[in-house]
Formats: C-alpha cells, sequence, structure tokens
C-alpha cells in the first residue's frame, strides 16, 4: 500500500476486574491502536493495529508511551520514506532499529489489515487456518484468597472454559494449585504462568506441583536464563512453557533445543508481529512442539487477530483467548462471545473482520493524532 497517514489513537478501557500477575495489577488498559490511511490501485484503504505494550514496563521492557514515541519519531517516518510498504516486508524496514517488538507489530498489523481488506481476504486465510473456532481457555489473575479464586474459576468453569490457567508467584503457587484440584477434580485443564517470579533456587518447591497433574508451567524463571530453564526441565515433570522468554522464531528454535522448553506460548506483540508469530507456529510444529496463542487483554480488535491466528493447525492447545465479556462491559469492537462448549468463533470478513464501534471510539478515545509523510 501507499501510506498517506498514520493515525495514532489511544483509548482508555477499564477492566471489569483488576488483574493481579507476580508482576503488578492491572486496571484499566490504556491502550494505543494504529490507524494505517492509504492507497492501493488508486483506492483508499484503512487497516487497524491494536499495541500490546501495558502503561508500565512491567511485563517486557515495553510501555504504551514509550511505543507512541519510538513509532512517531522512527518508525513512521521510515516507513513514509519507503512510501509503497507492504506487510510482509514492515519488519525487514524497521528491523535497523533494536527492541519495540509492540510497537512494531502495532504497524506492521494495521498495514496487514490494510491490505487484507483491500483483497478480501481474511487474516485466518492469510494464516492458513484450518478451523472456523478456537477452543478458549482463561486466565485468572492473583487473588487476595482462596475463597475468591475458588468463586472466580467456579464462574469461567460456568460459562465454558476449557482450561484455566492460574497466575502464581512464591508465596500463593502450591496452596492456591491444590485448592483448586481439589475443589475442580483431576478433569480440570489447569495450568500456571508465574511471570518470571523464581529462580532456579526454588527448583524443589516448584517440583512440588508435579502433584497437580498440571498441563504445563509458564515461565517460571526470567525471560533471559534459557539456561536455567533447561536445569529447571531436568528437575521437575511438569512441562515447561515459556511466554516472556520467546522473542523470535530464532530464540524459539534456541529454547527448544537447550531443552528449556517443551510448549510455546505465541504472541505477537511479544515476537515483532503477526507475520513472525506464523514463523514461530511454522518453526514448533517442524519440532513436534506444541503452541497456543498467549493473551495481553486485547481489545476486540487485537482479539481478532489472536483467534485469527489461533486457527493454524500447530496451535493444539486453548489460548487465552477468551471472550470480550472476560475483559470488558463493552469490548471496542462487536463483541467476541464464548460459545456454550467453550469455543471462539473467527471473526470473518476481510482484515481483522472487526473495526472500532464508532461511539465506543468516541467514548474510549483520551488522544488522537496524525502522522504523515
Ligand atoms: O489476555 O487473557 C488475557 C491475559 C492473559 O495472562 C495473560 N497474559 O503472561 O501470559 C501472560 C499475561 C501477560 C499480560 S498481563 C497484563
Ligand atoms: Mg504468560
Amino acid at each position: 500500500m501507499r501510506l498517506s497517514g498514520i493515525e495514532l489513537i489511544r483509548v482508555a478501557m477499564p477492566l471489569r476486574t483488576p488483574f493481579r500477575t507476580s508482576f503488578g495489577t492491572e486496571r484499566d488498559r490504556d491502550v494505543l491502536l494504529v490507524r494505517a490511511e492509504g492507497t492501493v490501485d488508486g483506492s483508499t484503504v484503512v487497516g487497524w493495529g491494536e499495541c500490546v505494550a501495558g502503561a508500565e514496563p512491567r511485563y517486557s521492557p515495553e510501555y504504551v508511551d514509550g511505543a507512541e514515541h519510538v513509532i512517531t519519531h522512527f518508525f513512521a517516518p521510515r516507513l513514509f520514506d519507503r512510501g509503497d510498504v507492504e506487510a510482509e516486508n514492515v519488519g525487514a524496514l524497521l528491523e535497523v532499529f533494536e527492541g519495540h517488538p509492540m510497537a512494531k507489530a502495532a504497524l506492521e498489523m494495521a498495514v496487514l489489515d490494510a491490505e487484507l481488506r483491500a483483497a478480501g481476504r481474511s487474516f485466518a486465510e492469510y494464516f492458513g487456518a484450518v478451523t472456523d473456532r478456537v477452543p478458549a481457555g482463561v486466565s485468572v489473575g492473583i487473588t487476595d484468597d482462596v475463597a475468591e479464586l475458588l468463586e472466580q474459576v467456579a464462574g469461567y468453569l460456568d460459562d465454558g472454559y476449557l482450561r484455566i490457567k492460574l497466575k502464581i508467584e512464591p508465596g500463593l503457587d502450591v496452596d492456591r494449585v491444590a485448592a483448586v484440584r481439589e475443589r475442580f477434580g483431576d478433569d480440570l485443564v489447569l495450568q500456571v504462568d508465574a511471570n518470571a517470579a523464581y529462580t532456579l533456587d526454588d527448583a524443589d518447591h516448584l517440583a512440588e506441583l508435579d502433584a497437580f497433574g498440571l498441563l504445563l508451567v509458564e515461565q517460571p524463571l526470567a525471560a533471559g536464563d534459557l539456561r536455567h530453564h533447561s536445569l529447571l526441565a531436568t528437575r521437575m515433570r511438569t512441562p515447561i512453557c515459556l511466554d516472556e522468554s520467546i522473542t523470535s522464531a530464532k530464540s524459539a528454535a534456541d529454547a527448544i533445543a537447550l531443552g528449556a522448553c517443551s510448549i510455546v506460548n505465541i504472541k505477537a506483540g511479544r515476537v515483532g508481529g503477526y507475520i513472525e508469530a506464523k514463523r514461530v507456529h511454522d518453526m514448533c510444529q517442524v519440532h513436534g512442539v506444541p503452541v497456543w496463542c498467549g493473551g495481553m487483554l486485547e481489545t476486540g480488535l487485537g482479539r481478532a487477530a489472536n483467534v485469527s491466528l489461533a486457527a493454524m493447525p500447530g496451535f493444539t492447545l486453548p489460548g487465552d483467548t477468551s471472550a470480550s465479556d472476560r475483559y470488558w462491559e463493552r469490548d471496542l469492537t462487536t463483541p467476541f462471545v464464548l460459545d456454550p462448549d467453550g469455543y471462539v468463533a473467527l471473526p470473518s470478513g476481510p482484515g481483522l473482520g472487526v473495526e472500532p464501534l464508532p461511539d465506543m471510539l468516541a467514548e474510549t478515545t483520551t488522544s488522537a493524532r496524525w502522522l504523515h509523510p
């Protein structure tokens, strides 16, 4: 497409319930949206991207003000200089700049959406989706006490979610898992996510989780510490899944080769875009490593892309691709709903298949500015 402008829109989206992880509590999402405008063969096209960076650099070094800054001052000018851009070369064009995968991913997503809308193709078609709906899991934040945790899990199981992920941190881990397992039985598909809160010194303690038949333990140790993850893998039976550590298809290949993980969580923002996310999937599939789609508390825009990605054949485990009402009173787009049997349907229609509802966009926008060539 020939880019004529990029609008950076910030929206304030209050979460229905605060979401506590080992690195902090999120109450509202301050989301950066990217609206790319331009022409394809003379016709005007528009595409939407969503940046998953949080308000603070806690999950990763990126944060939303930084993402807006780096797009404004470095990434957008480079794309404008190029004039004609294709989604499949946005990543390469921006490679001269170090880091900022979430900011890069948002731009690439907007260009990809515009191109696919112009071509009348959906994200799902682009990814080579093999299904029109995906099994949904739900990520349950750390609660103040066990009673509240059991109540939340019971509510999500009533809704129909097929898999529960518990956030854990030192001191709020084995006992919490034990309580959930005892209350809901051995058939509950259960996994945990530590968001890098432990060290290898905790290996014996983490191995106590082996008693509970977990599907996986996600990111127990620091993001950069593949070596200790591979040592931890020899000291516990529960499969290790990596999230924060996986920043590209190359890093996923390294982690697999080192024995640091046997399952991979794929998040487009963390790896620099949906095109690299697809490469992570393809690489894992070659190695017989199961993958699943992570979540970053996305609005309907990011969710549309995530569920489409999750329809690729290697996504054999339920993702953190929950329905809109898990997060929002009202989503930015037409809502994603959970089928009674625990699946979320892919959007149909060109590109993402959804766009911001004008009244919701007007209601939630806190700032908007245009960048032009
Ligand atoms: O989108 O349902 C969601 C959240 C899933 O737990 C989730 N994400 O480490 O996997 C993870 C976390 C990161 C985001 S916490 C703000
Ligand atoms: Mg995680």
